[in-house]
Parts: structure tokens; sequence; C-alpha cells
């Protein structure tokens, strides 16, 4: 497999100015909370270590990933909240609602996002097996949550600087 031996979260060939200003949301899915909680920690620490200041960054529960979108939602109505960090682990082999629960998520989402125009980032693993899921939470491919914040100052930063060239023009 690709991934066999990549920490997936190597952001090293990017570069992120200071994230200092951007006000983040996290809506974690309670489902498969060793891994989400996880996923949500190293989301944290990517922000803080980029500048975002700790109470510009506010976290609400739902129960599972199929609950993200609505999550998304009230988190985007917030309108001090610049962008919207989504965590959630369904894995494969557990259900059959695999389908179903992440392709609602991954169209809920987009339909989120565009609605609020503001970045709604995909925090969700999908893996076949725990295993797949703890190394991506923590484990030998890195932290998807860092992933995540790192993805969702990036856009913050873009919508910004759009804006501001619009203000400007
Ligand atoms: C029901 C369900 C199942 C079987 N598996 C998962 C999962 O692996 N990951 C996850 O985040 N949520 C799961 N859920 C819960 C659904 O997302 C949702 O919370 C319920 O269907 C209620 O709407």
């Amino acid at each position: 497999m690709s991934s066999a031996l990549k920490n997936l979260s190597d952001f090293k060939h990017t570069t992120i100015s200071t994230a200092a200003g951007i006000r983040v949301g996290i809506v974690v899915a309670e489902w498969n909370i060793e891994i989400t909680g996880a996923l949500r920690d190293g989301a944290i620490n990517t922000l803080l270590k980029h500048g975002v200041i700790e109470s510009d960054i506010v976290v609400i529960y739902v129960p599972g990933s199929f609950e993200l979108t609505y999550g998304s939602q009230l988190l985007c109505e917030d309108k001090t909240i610049d962008t919207v960090i989504c965590i959630g682990c369904v894995i494969q082999g557990e259900t059959r609602h695999f389908d179903f629960i992440c392709d609602a998520v991954a169209q809920g989402i987009t339909n989120v996002s565009l609605k609020y125009n503001k970045p709604v980032i995909f925090g969700v693993l999908t893996p076949n097996t725990l295993q797949q899921a703890q190394d991506r939470a923590g484990g030998k491919h890195g932290n998807k949550g860092d992933e995540a914040a790192v993805t969702a100052i990036k856009m913050a930063q873009l919508k910004k600087s759009y804006e501001t060239r619009l203000v400007n023009a």
C-alpha cells in the first residue's frame, strides 16, 4: 500500500503564516471517541502551534459522524467563527452503515461550507480496521487531526486574503 511507510500528516512541504486572529470551530463525533479524541487533540495542538489563541477554539460534540453536518452548521451560524473542522471515525468493518454515513457527511459538510461560504474541513477517518484508525490518530501514519488543522488555517487565510483583495479592488 502506498501509505505503508509514510507519516501522512507531514506538512513540511507547505508554508503557513501565523494563524493568530483566526477563530476555529471543531465538531467532534463521540462514536469511536478514543480515535476522535486523539484527532481532536492533534488538531488543537497544531492550531496552537501555528498561533491560534486558545480562546479562539470552540469545541462541540455530536453523537456520531452522521451528525457532523448539523454540528458544522451550528458552528457556521456563529459569525465569529472563520472555519470549522469536522472530526469523526467510521470503521468499515463495524457497520453496514459505512457508505451511507461517509457519503452523507462528505456531501453534507460540502453543502454547509458552500451555504455559509466558510471552509468546513473533512477530518473524518474511513479506515477498514481499528488498527488503521489508530495508525492515523497519533500512530505510525501521523495524526489526521494535524492535517485537518493545517487545512483549516490555510483555507481561512485564503478566504481572508481574497476578501481583503476584493475590498481593496
Ligand atoms: C450507527 C453508527 C455505526 C454503526 N457506526 C458508526 C461509526 O463507525 N462511526 C460513527 O461516527 N458513527 C457511527 N454510527 C452512528 C451514526 O453516525 C449516527 O450517530 C447514528 O446513526 C444516529 O443518527
